[in-house]
């Protein structure tokens, strides 16, 4: 998780399509914060916070 979150930020204002992901579903052509609110809605899907 940290490492896609680095390569996000290593890729920040590129139009890198690997990161472009957001806004959904396609990306808009560039790395930006569309793209990390992106990620972090599949991680907290993906592995949701811990059940008391
Ligand atoms: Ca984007």
């Amino acid at each position: 998780m940290i490492r896609t979150v680095r390569r996000l930020i290593d890729n920040w204002g590129t139009n890198k399509t690997l990161c472009d992901i957001g806004p959904m579903p396609w990306g808009d052509g560039k790395v930006d914060i569309d793209d990390l609110r992106v990620f972090m809605t599949y991680y907290e899907k993906e592995d949701p916070p811990a059940q008391p």
